[in-house]
Formats: structure tokens, sequence, C-alpha cells
């Protein structure tokens, strides 16, 4: 029998050798995510909230928590992993933003969900809502566990989500009356009208929006079929781009009939705002007599909250406002954000990202390119790729900027 404190000793010893074994083991069959662990280390310098959110907002989520890595931008498309992690100095002062009702939550889970595995895991960019009626607990609830970066709850002020005092409230419920028997979508809807109003002249005023440079747009139900291989917001920033897109089409004319007429009124009162090497040419046939129709789909769009908060911008919208159009049509942001974007900025302040997969009800934007659509793990069907099909403007904006088309596009056409 050994003595008390030999015995002790020995305890000791095996303690301690116990300890290394399991450390061992843990360490061979656990691969440590360091970078994981320095984005968790980091995560006190990875955000800059807005220094003033507004009283009818909340602040969640104040920590992601998945990997953070750097991917090398690609405008061709490999996937490029490295092992460092995203830390403020890579990111770009952005927010995605989503204007929806307490029920579009299921729907807006889904397209979180895709954004996040695609791309904003590794980023954490913050995430701003915006709502007419305040956000329920269920809503900020299931958005704030899905979204990686922190999250923003906002109510819109009541004078941007009502009839200006210029409005004559019954012509514009003749006109919902006359077009909702005429059966054009949304014709009958007087919440679609103050949403698309919002959309093309508020939501980038809202507090919550004041201290981001760009914006990317999301709406319920979208898809994104492929991984996004680099940050959308630093290729705008270090591009100069102030406005991008991944859909265009015809707008339906019922909706629109006088708009082109005030814009040509906006351009005689304000010919300073207009750019010279402008896009006129996706807008019109005819240089500019008449609106040939095209826009940008509005419910994808990465752009410029410095440009839509702009002299140029603000004018053209309020001159629209004026003239009525929301509520005495059914004008949308589409076409409203288009033209501004196609007349106020230089034809290179336009991005098309072919990279980034897309679809919202009924349209897919599937990158044309087989390497491409390898690289980034698509899923989507390249036949289903609206760009070079015959309703689809993007042919115009490619012969414009004198850019040839991708390789492949004409297996894509109808
Ligand atoms: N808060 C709020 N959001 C709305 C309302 N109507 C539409 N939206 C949002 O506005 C965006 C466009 O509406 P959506 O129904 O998708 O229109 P569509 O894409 O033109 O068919 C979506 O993000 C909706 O969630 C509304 O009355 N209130
Ligand atoms: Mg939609």
């Amino acid at each position: 029998m050994s003595s008390g404190p030999a015995r002790y000793m020995r305890y000791l010893l095996f303690a301690v050798m116990g300890l290394a074994v399991f450390f061992f083991i843990s360490r061979s069959s656990i691969p440590l995510d360091t970078a994981s662990l320095g984005s968790r280390l980091n995560q006190a310098t990875l955000k800059t909230p807005p220094s003033s959110p507004a009283s009818d907002s909340t602040v969640q989520n104040d920590a992601g928590s998945a990997a953070a890595v750097v991917k090398e931008p690609s405008t061709g498309g490999s996937s490029s992993a490295g092992a460092r992690p995203v830390g403020a100095e890579d990111r770009v002062n952005a927010t995605f933003v989503t204007l929806a009702r307490n029920t579009d939550v299921w729907e807006i889970a889904k397209s979180i969900r895709q954004v996040e595995d695609r791309f904003n895991r590794e980023y954490h960019y913050d995430w701003v809502f915006l709502n007419d009626k305040p956000f329920n607990d269920e809503f900020k609830k299931i958005t704030t566990a899905l979204v990686s970066g922190k999250t923003y709850y906002g109510l819109i002020p009541e004078e941007h989500w009502s009839y200006p005092e210029w409005i004559d409230q019954d012509k514009a419920k003749k006109v919902r009356e006359e077009m909702g028997r005429r059966k054009i979508i949304y014709g009958d809807s007087e919440s679609y009208r103050h949403m698309c109003r919002y959309e093309s002249g508020f939501f980038f005023r809202h507090p919550l929006m004041l201290n981001y440079e760009y914006y990317w747009r999301v709406e319920p139900s979208i898809e994104l079929y492929c991984d996004i291989s680099f940050d959308p917001f630093k290729y705008m920033k270090e591009n100069k781009k102030k406005y991008s897109f991944v859909l265009s089409l015809y707008e339906y004319y019922d909706t629109i009939p006088t708009l082109w007429d005030s814009v040509k009124k906006f351009v005689a009162n304000h010919p300073e705002h207009i750019a010279e090497d402008n896009s006129m040419g996706f807008l019109s046939d005819d240089g500019g007599k008449t609106y040939n129709k095209c826009h940008f789909w509005s419910n994808f769009e990465i752009g410029s909250l410095e440009w839509l908060r702009s002299k140029e911008y603000i004018d053209y919208f309020s001159s629209l406002d004026q003239d009525g159009g929301f509520f005495y049509e059914r004008w949308g942001d589409a076409p409203v954000h288009s033209i501004a974007a196609g007349l106020m900025l230089k034809k290179e302040e336009i991005h098309f990202f072919n990279e980034i997969a897309y679809y919202h009800v009924p349209f897919t934007h599937c990158p044309t390119g087989e390497q491409t659509r390898l690289d980034l793990k698509c899923s989507c069907n390249p036949k289903d790729n609206f760009d070079w099909k015959g309703y689809s403007c993007t042919s115009r904006y490619f012969h414009i900027n004198d850019i040839q088309k991708p390789d492949g596009y004409q297996d894509e056409q109808d």
C-alpha cells in the first residue's frame, strides 16, 4: 500500500493524462472552425447599427452565429471561399429591406432562408422590415431567428401611406371600381396603390434607412437558385453603380396611360436633372416621344439610397406624385424607378447581375452560361431563363450599352 501523499500524486497524474487524452481525441475528431471563432470574437466590430433607430422600431438579433468567410468578388462566378472572417472593413454600409404585412410572415420566411443560405450567412448584413401597421411578435420572432445580421422593424408614418391633400378621393375610388370591372391586375386595390407610391417615393427616407448607403429589396416568396459568391453591395460601390436589376419586361399599359406625359413634363421643368449619357434608348424607341413600357422589375433591386435621396430623384418623385397617377391610374414603382434610372443616371451606372439567379412569380432569371451555373451550384433550368425571350427588355439593355450577349443565349430564346 502506498502512503497518502504518493497516492494523491498518482491520482493527479492519472487525471492530467486523462485530460490530455480527451483533448487529443476531441482535437482530432472535431474540426476547429477558426473562421467561425474569429467571426464570433469580432462580432463587436462587425456592425454599425443605425445611430438613431426610430422609436417605433425594435432592434433584435445582435449577433450572427454562422461562420463568416470572405469570398472574392467575381462576375464570372467561380466560388472561392477564403479563410478570413468577413469584418467591418470588408462590408459596405448596406441593408436588406422588405415591405411586408404580418400575414406575409411565412412567405418572407422562405425568402430570407434563401438569401441567407445563398449569401448572407457569410456576411450578416442587416435587414430592415417596414409595415404600415405595427409588426406583431410572431413576425419579429420568426424573421429575427432567420436573419444572421441585425433586424429592425419600422412603422411607416401615416403621411407616407395615405392620400395627399391634392388627390380627389372620389375620383380615385371611381377609377378603382372601373379598373376592377376591366379586371386589370390590382386595379381595384387601394392598398396596392399606397404600396407602389411608398416604394416609389418613401422607403429610402424611413428613419431606419437613413444611415445606410445601399439597399437590397427582398419580397415574400422569391427564390435564389445559385450561390452568390461575391458581395453585390461591394460590387455596386466599387464600380460606382447606382441601380441594378436581374429581370426586365414590358409594363401593362392600362396601369400607366399618362405616366410618360408626366415624365415629359418633369424633363421640361428640370432639364438639369437629365444625364447626358442616359438610357433613353431602353425606355423609348422614338427618342423620347413615347414610352415603350420597358422597365426593370423592382421586386429585386440593389441600389444606392443616396441616389434615391438626391434632389434629382426627390424632384422627380414629387413631380409625378403631384400629377396623381399613383391613385388616378395604378402607376407601379417598377416603371417609376426604371424611368428615373434610365433618364437621370449615366448608362454605366445601371448594372445587370447575370450571376444572381432569381425567381418572382411568374418569371425566372437563370444565369446564361453553363460554367457560371456549374460554378455557382445553380438549380434553375436555363430553358426557364426569361432574359432572351420576346417579352423581356434585357436585350435592349445589352444593345444600348454595346454589351455582347453571353454565349448560349440563342438556346434560351422563345
Ligand atoms: N405592409 C404592407 N406591405 C404590402 C402591402 N401590399 C403589398 N405589400 C408588400 O409590398 C410588396 C409587393 O407586394 P406584392 O403583393 O408582392 O405585389 P406584386 O409582386 O406586384 O404581386 C411585397 O413585399 C408585399 O409584402 C400592404 O398593404 N401593406
Ligand atoms: Mg411580389
